[in-house]
């Protein structure tokens, strides 16, 4: 999230889409309801009549995989209608940057669409800004960009984005995604209302923008709808994913991605970066904070090779292991495994027989496995692989181990909630039987490698030097306190804890696990750690920041790009919302929240105590300092692989042509061989209905959890799905009967459910069915029922990998009817 929690009360129009957070994230609608009771409007843009879109004042449907024609009929509107923030938009976004007059975008692909061995990509060469000097050598250097500050020319980035949206009116849209044309003018007025100064914009989304083939398009969308908007950076709004397991943002921003590195560190491929220079050369910007890069990466080698690593030896880059280039996401892994690539798997606190699509086909991969390691609270479908209903136990291989882990009550650690908000939470039990925490389990499994190591192996090195030092003297635990400074980072000679990633360095002398944490656990006097803090008492502001509660990262900012609450003089758009000011007759900012920007120069001389920071005036402050050229994105020059502009494509399963351009589906989508490979084509007459996906309340994810608690078993004991009384009637089911649902992958049976929470919709003149339902059944448990995933195709997104879990086709029946 840009924005957090507690900052939804200062929002004046809220935009829930693809969320629904009523249900997934409770703790996020209290502050929706609270904003709500203060006269906010709250739209929900839903294929489903959620418990969300029950609270909301619009609720939009669209059809599953529109959103990008919704939310660039929206753009369109906006720039038609003259509803954008002009201001705003001239000064902290790259509307006035003149682009390479070679850009084209022509029969839905955009210019540089190459295709070597059947694999499609972009180049983006004809993306690229007209600038003065050569921007590989210096970087994008806002200063030697040419711009056309009118805003007229053909080639700045505002004419582009105003030509590319003008083919998404009313109508086009409304034949898209099936959303009748008067609700869509109403819900583009009402969210248009916040692109005023004094109005506050705020765009919730989740899985419904993200499980699609275009999921990064999604998003950018949003993105350029709330700068345009003038909506990002200020109180109350922002573009804000509610994350999902309760600590997904805490591992995302550990790199439990296969291609980062702590911090969002760029991962090390072995195709360019043979050495630490290729690395600082190649993934170090020039300009923007990142081109502190550098610092962050050197801390964090120094924090895993500790002396080891020297200036002398690059400081062991050569000892990361280096990414192939290889599709190593979920889907990659298990398309490898299926065809026996893979010998052995630690599934850690997941569980994809049931969370993974395809699910049938993944778990008939998981057979190639020589072993198998599941580290769990239960025994779930992955651990139970090999004797799950459609199996022979006898035929099976794979040697299984469970490890059983405590639970998050039942250990020591952090959490870092969707707004980037962590804390320390302590052990209320302990863990039943031989459980034990995550971190005694991968502190043993290292030790156990390395011993290994001792006696010798390929590449020992990184192993046996590992800085590991856990261990607490009497304690059967590791030192948790020792792995929190570690990623806090420290002074490699005095051991001094660090307050921050500014005192970071690309010398050796400090070390630090993951930059963007620098700091949270940094002793604070009053709070005992930042990451324990728990205290409400200190908002000032009376905005929600409470600075004094959790940390939040980075360097405890709450709300991210607040350099653009205040116009370009410092003033805030909105003097009620202020979140930084420039006191014109002082000569210094006066903040709120901790400056998103460089609000002052460090004391010249660092040794004179007496002496103080020198002030940055408003002129000479960047909006966006994180991006290269120091602006907010319309047009994006780099960061998405697959389009400058979000443009609507179909789901790779669709129940019709796509009617805006030839070019059916996104170009780059992720697909693959084999099990995996099996699609439905479009408008296909077997499958008519679209299916998707979502959560309940009653249960967690693949239900692993929950399906074993006696309680939330029996309120929600059966797989269901949700279908229209007119698809009922066609059909001759009623809720509480049984039907089969089928894809081109397999088939499900399951209870069905008959209400309007789906109903068709009218796309292109054509009457178009949705069928949702949820994905968190399986075979072990109290409550059991079919697995969802056993019909979602295995195709993803080209930037992250995700698969299309929303949008697809299949057919439903009669149980029992043939
Ligand atoms: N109770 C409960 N809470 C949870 C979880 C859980 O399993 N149970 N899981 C957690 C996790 S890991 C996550 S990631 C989050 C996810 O939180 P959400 O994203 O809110 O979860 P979903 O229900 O999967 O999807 C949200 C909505 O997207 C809608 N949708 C489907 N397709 C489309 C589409 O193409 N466009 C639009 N606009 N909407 C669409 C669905 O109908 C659904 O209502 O929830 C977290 N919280
Ligand atoms: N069709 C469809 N499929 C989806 C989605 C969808 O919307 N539609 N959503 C996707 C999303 S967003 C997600 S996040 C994935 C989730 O997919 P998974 O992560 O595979 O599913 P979970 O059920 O969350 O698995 C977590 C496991 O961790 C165990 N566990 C809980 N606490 C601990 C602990 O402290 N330590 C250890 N070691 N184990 C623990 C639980 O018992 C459970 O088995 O599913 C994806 N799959
Ligand atoms: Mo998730």
């Amino acid at each position: 999230m840009t924005n957090h929690f507690i900052d939804f009360i200062n929002t004046d129009v809220f935009m829930m889409i693809g969320s629904n957070s009523a249900e997934n994230h409770p703790q996020a609608m209290k502050w929706i309801v609270k904003a709500k009771d203060k006269g906010a409007k709250l739209i929900v843009v839903d294929p489903r009549l959620t418990k969300s879109a029950g609270l909301a004042d619009v609720h939009v449907r669209l059809r599953p995989g529109t959103d990008i024609a919704f939310i660039n009929g929206m753009v369109n509107y906006i720039i038609e209608n003259n509803l954008y923030f002009k201001d705003y938009v001239l000064h902290y976004t790259n509307a006035s940057f003149l682009v390479n007059p070679e850009y084209k975008f022509e029969d839905g692909v955009f210019s540089g669409l190459t295709e070597k061995d059947g694999k499609k990509t972009y180049d983006t060469k004809t993306w690229q800004y007209q600038m003065d000097g050569d921007p590989a050598k210096d970087g994008i250097r806002e200063e030697a960009i040419k711009k056309d500050l009118t805003l007229q020319d053909p080639n700045c980035v505002f004419q582009i984005l105003k030509k590319h949206v003008s083919r998404y009116d009313l109508k086009t849209v409304s034949s898209i995604t099936g959303t009748p044309k008067e609700t869509l003018k109403k819900v583009y007025d009402l969210f248009a209302s916040t692109g005023k100064p004094d109005k506050a914009g705020n765009v919730i989304y989740a899985m419904g923008i993200t499980q699609h083939t275009y999921g990064s398009q999604n998003c950018r969308a949003l993105a350029v709808l709330q700068l345009l908007l003038g909506n990002i950076g200020i109180a109350g709004g922002g573009v804000n994913a509610q994350r999902g397991e309760s600590n997904v943002q805490g591992s995302t921003d550990f790199a439990m991605l296969n291609h980062y590195l702590p911090g969002y560190n760029p991962m090390i491929y072995a195709y360019k970066h043979s050495k630490l220079q290729d690395y600082l050369d190649k993934d170090v910007p020039k300009t923007s904070y990142w081109s502190n890069r550098g610092k962050f990466l050197i801390s964090m080698l120094k924090a895993w090779y500790g002396d080891k690593a020297t200036k002398e030896n690059d400081f062991c880059f050569d000892w990361i292991p280096k990414h192939d280039n290889k599709n190593r996401s979920h889907m990659g892994i298990f398309s490898d495994m299926a065809e026996g690539k893979i010998k052995g798997m630690i599934a850690w606190g997941q569980n994809p027989a049931v969370g993974g699509p395809s699910s049938f086909q993944g778990r008939k991969a998981m057979e190639k496995l020589e072993w198998l390691v599941a580290v769990d609270l239960f025994e779930t479908e992955t651990a139970a692989f090999w004797h799950r209903p459609e199996a022979d136990p006898s035929k099976i291989k794979t040697e299984v181990f469970f490890l059983p882990a405590a639970m998050s009550y039942e250990k020591e650690g952090t959490v870092t909630n969707s707004g980037r908000w962590l804390q320390f939470r302590y052990k209320a039990v302990d863990p039943p039987g031989e459980a034990k925490s995550d971190l005694w389990i991968a502190d043993r499994l290292f030790k156990a490698v390395k011993k290994e190591y001792q006696s010798g192996g390929k590449f020992p090195d990184p192993i046996l030097n590992m800085v590991w030092n856990y261990d607490k003297p009497g304690e059967e635990e590791p030192n948790i306190d020792q792995v929190a400074i570690e990623i806090n980072g420290y002074n490699v000679t005095t051991k001094e804890v660090l307050p921050g990633f500014a005192q970071l360095k690309d010398d050796g002398s400090t070390a630090c696990g993951c930059w963007i944490h620098s700091g949270y656990w940094a002793m604070d006097k009053e709070a005992g750690t930042v990451a324990a803090k728990r205290k409400l008492l200190k908002d000032k502001s009376g905005l929600g920041l409470f600075p004094q509660f959790a940390f939040a990262w980075p360097a405890n900012r709450r709300i991210v790009y607040n350099r653009c609450s205040a116009d370009p003089a410092g003033n805030p758009w909105n003097p009620k919302k202020a979140l930084v000011k420039w006191d014109a007759v002082a000569g210094k900012w006066v903040t709120a929240d901790v400056p998103d920007f460089k609000a002052a120069d460090p004391p010249k001389d660092p040794k004179d105590p007496n002496a103080k920071p020198t002030p940055v005036p408003p002129d000479k402050t960047v909006p966006f300092f994180m991006q290269e050229e120091g602006r907010g994105r319309l047009f994006a020059v780099k960061g998405v692989n697959d389009g400058p502009l979000p443009e609507h494509y179909e789901p790779i399963e669709s129940p019709v042509k796509n009617i805006l351009s030839k070019q059916q589906n996104m170009p780059l989508a992720t697909r693959f061989k084999g099990d995996f490979s099996k699609l439905a084509e479009t408008a296909s007459e077997k499958y008519p209905y679209v299916g998707t996906t979502h959560r309940v309340i009653e249960h967690y994810q693949s239900g692993a959890v929950t399906r074993n608690c006696p309680t939330l078993a029996e309120i929600s004991a059966h797989m269901f799905a949700n279908i229209s009384p007119t698809l009922a009637q066609k059909i001759g089911v009623k809720t509480g009967d049984d039907v089969v649902i089928e894809t081109v992958r397999g088939q499900i049976t399951c209870k069905v459910s008959v209400s309007g929470v789906c109903v068709p919709l009218i796309v292109d003149g054509k009457e178009v069915e949705v069928i949702g339902m949820p994905w968190c059944f399986g075979y072990q448990g109290i409550a059991k029922g079919a697995s969802a995933n056993d019909l979602t195709p295995s195709v993803g997104d080209p930037n992250t990998n995700i698969p299309e879990y929303k949008a697809f086709l299949c057919n439903i029946k009669k149980a029992g009817k043939h």
